[in-house]
């Protein structure tokens, strides 16, 4: 039966409701069902599967991407074994986050939540360089930010002197939080200081950080940074904000920071970075962030640049759990993922 794109979705198709194999597809999608350090509310570890199911209810047809998908999607088969070291290790990292961070005596426990998470990191490395292998281009569905190390490490192999563009509310680059070196708000950190060919990071959104990470990024910047150190470059929120309430416009500053970019990057999407009335689920939750125009005409523009998307991630996406309640994390989130992929 030949795809019809202005019909429904039938049940048994893959994602956006689309016929496509593994072989058809140019772009993997990658679930990584894995959420342990989540401070704060937990869940990104259904994400995948919720914008798996969110996804059959996107309009394929895009005025300003084109048709996407004609491209080839293809999302991974969910990965149970992922799960399992999800649940294992959020049962050990509980306590510990409940108690306020880990203590004298949790030694034992923080290397084992750290063991974990870093398996799951590399479960994504595994899956990115099998797809780069093919020809495709790796986008990972999180679960929490800190599994994307796996992704920006295939791809800095391949692609070295690849950038990063992270929108997030968070600069993700504490040493550790609340004693684990492997968590969602450490993976910046360990990109600068356990991998080699991130050229430079560009941070937009950033809202909520700590005085160190401050510090960090500012000795980061390009004309600071050691020769060979990733470099780092904040948008702060507010300063974005204030621009735009003087009568700055948000297309001359995503000009500004897509400029700033090196040939080759991977779009980072932490959901908190955007506007919590879009992600109200969301682990960490803070006031401001880009509205849904504002990340539409950044995306735009990045597709409109001759940059060129090498991989990208979606994570901190976070489905309500309460039965019958609005869909509106997976819907907003399968609707960022859509054009991610038209960003390719
Ligand atoms: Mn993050």
């Amino acid at each position: 039966m030949a795809f019809d794109p202005n019909a429904a979705a039938t049940e048994s198709s893959n994602i956006f409701g689309l016929p496509d194999t593994r072989d058809d597809a140019s772009i993997v999608l990658i679930p990584c069902p894995y959420d342990a350090t989540s401070s704060y509310g937990v869940g990104s570890a259904n994400a995948p599967e919720a914008i798996r199911e969110a996804s059959s209810q996107v309009d394929l047809f895009d005025r300003r991407f084109g048709a996407i998908y004609e491209r080839g999607l293809f999302m991974e088969p969910h990965p149970p074994e992922v799960r399992e070291w999800s649940r294992q290790a959020r049962v050990l990292a509980e306590p510990i986050i409940e108690q306020g961070g880990s203590r004298a005596g949790d030694e034992d426990a923080v290397s084992q939540v750290d063991g974990l998470s870093r398996r799951a990191a590399s479960f994504v490395y595994d899956r990115a360089i099998a797809a780069m292998d093919e020809g495709k281009v790796p986008g990972l569905i999180g679960g929490e930010h800190g599994v994307a190390f796996g992704l920006y490490k295939a791809i800095a192999h391949r692609h070295p002197g690849v950038g990063i563009l992270q929108i997030d509310a968070h600069m993700d680059l504490r040493p550790a939080f609340e004693g684990f070196a492997w968590s969602h708000a450490s993976v910046m950190h360990n990109v600068v200081y356990d991998l080699d060919g991130v050229s430079r990071i560009i941070q937009v959104g950033i809202r909520d950080y700590c005085e160190q990470e401050a510090n960090l990024a500012e000795s980061l910047a390009p004309d600071k940074a050691p020769d060979g150190e990733t470099q780092i470059l904040t948008y702060f929120w507010d300063d974005l904000a204030d621009e735009r309430v003087g009568g700055g416009s948000w297309g001359v500053a995503c000009e500004r920071m897509i400029n700033l970019l090196p040939s080759e990057i991977i779009i980072s999407v932490d959901i908190d970075g955007l506007d919590p009335t879009l992600c109200p689920h969301t682990g960490t939750p803070v006031p401001g962030g880009l509205n849904w125009d504002q990340l539409s005409l950044l995306l735009k523009m990045i597709k409109e640049s001759d940059r060129t998307v090498v991989g990208f991630d979606l994570v901190e996406v976070c489905p309500s759990k309460i039965p019958g309640s609005s869909p509106i994390d997976a819907s907003i989130g399968a609707r960022v993922l859509y054009r991610l992929c038209g960003c390719v």
